[in-house]
């Protein structure tokens, strides 16, 4: 990685940014400012989980019925602190929590904003030193300004977000971000501690050779979709191919990999599961809007992510997203062959 110190840091870049926007107060440049202090944080403590008595189960299991990690109890910590002590945002909800948290004090009541989030996406891969990471969703409330806010905050769709993005622990530490004005990516120089603008104005390519999926569960995959992965292993030159088949199990650095290169990710419904494993809120939402604002498209098989109007917090959706024209090859025999 070719870290260029005459490149901005995160927080020149987004107060660049708003300075640029008539009214702008600020406030989203400082949640985002928040976010990177709780990413460097938890960067910290996943560099050293190999050293300290912090890898493995917490003995705990979450909302989600799965086993909680240790570093993903320290992430949710991190993350509502920052938040909750910043000046930007009025509540939270998390992957890892049932309900929401209602900040409620005189200054969050009257921020603007609330945020979602999955703390650390991927946590089964810790014990392997596999890329990990921290996904976002930035809202604006819907509730008056001066009250708590509450339930109808979060439960908004996801083309209603105001600024998403994720970070990665991985070979490098990188902080990506989407407004509706682009996506930029911020890599951790961890000489001076700060996130660097290191892949400015990201665009998917509209086509890739990359297909992402878990072929363990082929079997259990509608037929549509059995015929699409099929049709993947068929690619040669002739047609677009060869395709290459990449399967991390840490969403975060699967869609990453997608974004930057060009490809598909899949996660989709099973027989025995039909919404699939992934979250609406904390995770599908906030990469469908970074992947449609870089060019890309997601859909959960019929419909448009972003259009999901949610009915809970912890909902799951089957998910698609990547290169433009492969999700839409995706979709045309999934829609073709139910
Ligand atoms: P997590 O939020 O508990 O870490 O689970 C989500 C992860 C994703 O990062 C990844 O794409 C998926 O689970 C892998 O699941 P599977 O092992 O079923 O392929
Ligand atoms: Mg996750």
């Amino acid at each position: 990685m070719n870290i260029n110190r005459q490149y901005a840091t995160l927080d020149e870049f987004t107060i660049k940014q708003y300075r640029s926007i008539p009214n702008a107060t600020g406030e989203l440049s400082a949640l985002l400012r928040d976010i990177g202090l709780a990413a460097k944080r938890i960067n910290v403590e996943v560099n050293k989980a190999g050293l300290v008595d912090i890898l493995g189960d917490a003995g705990s299991v979450n909302v989600q019925g799965e086993e909680v990690k240790k570093l993903d109890i320290f992430s949710n910590t991190q993350l509502i602190g920052v938040l909750k002590h910043g000046i930007s945002c009025a509540g939270i909800a998390s992957e890892e929590m049932d309900d929401i948290v209602v900040f409620n004090d005189e200054i969050s009541n009257n921020s603007k904003y609330v945020v979602m989030f999955d703390p650390l996406d991927g946590s089964a891969n810790i014990d392997t030193n596999t890329s990990i990471g921290t996904i976002f969703g930035v809202y604006r409330r819907v509730t008056s300004p001066g009250t708590p806010c509450g339930t109808r905050d979060f439960l908004q769709a996801g083309s209603r977000q105001v600024a998403a993005g994720y970070i990665i622990y991985g070979s490098s530490t990188i902080l990506v971000y989407a407004t509706r004005r682009g996506v930029n990516g911020f890599t951790l120089d961890p000489s001076i501690g700060e996130f660097c603008l290191s892949h400015p104005d990201i665009k998917v390519p509209e086509d890739g050779k990359i297909y992402s999926v878990n072929h363990a569960n082929f079997f259990l995959l509608s037929r549509g979709m059995q015929e699409y992965i099929t049709n993947c292993q068929h690619k040669n030159e002739t047609n677009g191919g060869p395709y290459t088949n990449r399967y991390i199990g840490s969403m975060v650095a699967d869609v990453h990999r997608t974004l930057i290169k060009g490809g598909i990710f899949i996660y989709p419904g099973t027989t025995q599961k039909p919404a699939g494993k992934l979250r609406l809120m904390y995770e599908c939402n906030p990469c469908a809007f970074i992947m449609e604002v870089a060019g890309g498209k997601s859909s959960n098989g019929s419909m448009r992510i972003l259009d999901i109007q949610p009915a809970k917090l912890h909902e799951r959706t089957p998910f698609i997203t990547g290169s433009k024209n492969m999700v839409q090859e995706c979709l045309d025999y999934c829609n073709t062959t139910p």
